[in-house]
C-alpha cells in the first residue's frame, strides 16, 4: 500500500505521545502507538509506561475498548517496532494480529538484538501491509533521537554517556582551586537562563555522575530541580575511592531512600537515589548508616563504573565532572555526546583546564557530528551552548 496523506500525521501524533511518557520509560524505550481506521479516524492511542508494563501498542488497543471500538481491520502507527518477545509482558505483534489489524506503519526498528526485525517480520508474515518509514525521513530521524539511549545501551552493554560542562570563553571550568571552596560561593560561569537549561537536560538522563574531588570542593546536590514529575529520581552517582564524602555533604541533605521493591525482572536494585563507588577495602559503614548505596569495586575505571551502572538498570549518564574525570572518560573513549557551554568571561591560564592533559574543547569540538549551536541571554551578552555526538548511538544496531 502507498504511503497515505494522514501517515505523517498519526505518526507525528504517536511521536508526541512517546515524547510526553519519555520521563517513564527507563529502562524500556519510550514508545507511543495510535490506532486508527482505515479512512483515518482515531480509535485509540497511548504510551508505554515501565510500572504499567503494557507496551504502547497494548495501551492502545485498551483505549480503542474503553472508547467503544473495534479494532478489526484497523491501522496500527507505532513509533518503534511491535516487539516479538516475552519478556515483563507478551508480543505485541501477536496482540495486533490477535485483534485484526490489516496495517501497521512504523517509525523505526527495534534496536534490541532480541527483536530487531522479527517484529516486522511475524506481522509481515501474517499478510499486514507493513510500512517501515525510510530511515533518513525527519520522522525516523526524531523517533531514534528519542531512543538514543535504549539504543546505545541494549547493543554495547553499558549507558550512553553526556558530558556536561560550562566552560569560560577560554575553555576552563573553574578558577584554580586557591580560589574556591564549599563556604565560598558558588562560582557560575554561564547565567540562569543556561543553568535551567542543564535541568532539562538531567531531566532526560537515568544516572548522573561526578568525582569526589567535585563533592569536597563544590558540595553540589545534583538533583533534578524541574519539578516535572519522572517514574525514578536521577540516581545521583559519586566515584570516590577512598569513601571520603562526608556525611555532611549536600548530597545526603536531598537523598530521597526508595521504596524497597520485590526484586523481579527487570526492576532497579537502588534502594537509595545516591549511589557512592568506593574501591575494595574502603570503610563504607558509616556512609550505608546514611542510606546511601555503595559499591565497592576492584578498581574505579570508567569502564568497570559504567558495567556496574548497567547492571542496576541505568541507560544513560550525565557526566558533569572535574578535569581529571573529564580526562580518564574521554581519554577511554566512553563520553558518547557532548553539551557544552561557553559564558562570556574569561579565567586566564591558571584555571581548571576542561580535561587535565587535554584534549581541548575547541579540538573536541572539531570531531562532533549533528553539532548544534544554541544561545541563551545572560546579562547583557548571552552564552552559547554546542552540542554533538562523538559516537553515534545508533551506529551498531
Ligand atoms: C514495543 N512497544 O511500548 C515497548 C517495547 O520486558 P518487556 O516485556 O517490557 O519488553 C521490553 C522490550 O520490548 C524492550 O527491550 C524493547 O525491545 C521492547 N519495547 N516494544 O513493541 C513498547 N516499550
Ligand atoms: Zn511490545
Amino acid at each position: 500500500m502507498p504511503w497515505l496523506p494522514d501517515d505523517d500525521r498519526f505518526l507525528h501524533r504517536a511521536l508526541e505521545l512517546a515524547r510526553d511518557a519519555s520521563a517513564f520509560a527507563s529502562p524500556n524505550p519510550a514508545v507511543g502507538c495510535v490506532l486508527t481506521t482505515a479512512t483515518g479516524d482515531v480509535l485509540g492511542e497511548g504510551a508505554h509506561l515501565y510500572d504499567l508494563r503494557d507496551h504502547a501498542e497494548i495501551v492502545a488497543l485498551k483505549d480503542v475498548a474503553v472508547r467503544g471500538h473495534s479494532p478489526y481491520g484497523a491501522t496500527a502507527y507505532v513509533t518503534l517496532e511491535p516487539c516479538s518477545i516475552h519478556g515483563r509482558t507478551g508480543p505485541c505483534a501477536d496482540a495486533l494480529l490477535a485483534a485484526g489489524i490489516s496495517r501497521c506503519v512504523v517509525a523505526t526498528a527495534d534496536p534490541n538484538p532480541s527483536v530487531h526485525g522479527r517484529g516486522l517480520a511475524k506481522l509481515r508474515s501474517a499478510g499486514i501491509a507493513v510500512e517501515v518509514v525510510p530511515a533518513s525521513s525527519e520522522i525516523a530521524q526524531q523517533a531514534r533521537r528519542l531512543n538514543d539511549a535504549f539504543a546505545f545501551s541494549i547493543v554495547q552493554g553499558r549507558p550512553f554517556v553526556t558530558l556536561k560542562a560550562a566552560l569560560s570563553v577560554d575553555g576552563k571550568l573553574a578558577p584554580p582551586p586557591s580560589q574556591r571552596s564549599a563556604e565560598a560561593a558558588p562560582h557560575w560561569l554561564t547565567g540562569p537562563a543556561a543553568r535551567a537549561d542543564v535541568q532539562q537536560l538531567r531531566h532526560t538522563q537515568d544516572a548522573i555522575l561526578t568525582g569526589i574531588g567535585t563533592v569536597l570542593v563544590d558540595d553540589p546536590s545534583l538533583t533534578d530541580r524541574t519539578g516535572q514529575p519522572r517514574r525514578r529520581p536521577l540516581l545521583r552517582v559519586v566515584l570516590d575511592s577512598h569513601l571520603r564524602t562526608p556525611p555532611t555533604a549536600a548530597l545526603f541533605r536531598e537523598a530521597t531512600i526508595l521504596r524497597k521493591q520485590k526484586p523481579e525482572y527487570g526492576d532497579t536494585p537502588n534502594t537509595s537515589d545516591l549511589l557512592l563507588f568506593g574501591t575494595a577495602g574502603a570503610d563504607s559503614a558509616a556512609l550505608t548508616a546514611t542510606g546511601a548505596d555503595v559499591e565497592l569495586l576492584p578498581e574505579l575505571s570508567p569502564l568497570a563504573v559504567l558495567k556496574a551502572l548497567h547492571r542496576r538498570n541505568i541507560r544513560s549518564v550525565l557526566l558533569e565532572a572535574g578535569s581529571r574525570l573529564n580526562a580518564a572518560f574521554l581519554r577511554a573513549g566512553l563520553v558518547d555526546k557532548l553539551v557544552l557551554y561557553f559564558a562570556e568571561s574569561e579565567l586566564g591560564p591558571d584555571a581548571l583546564p576542561f580535561a587535565v592533559g587535554g584534549p581541548s574543547p575547541f579540538a573536541i569540538q572539531e570531531r562532533l557530528s549533528n553539532a548544534t549551536r544554541a544561545t541563551f541571554p545572560h546579562g547583557d551578552s548571552e552564552d552559547i551552548r554546542i552540542t554533538g555526538y562523538l559516537h553515534d548511538p545508533w551506529a551498531a544496531v
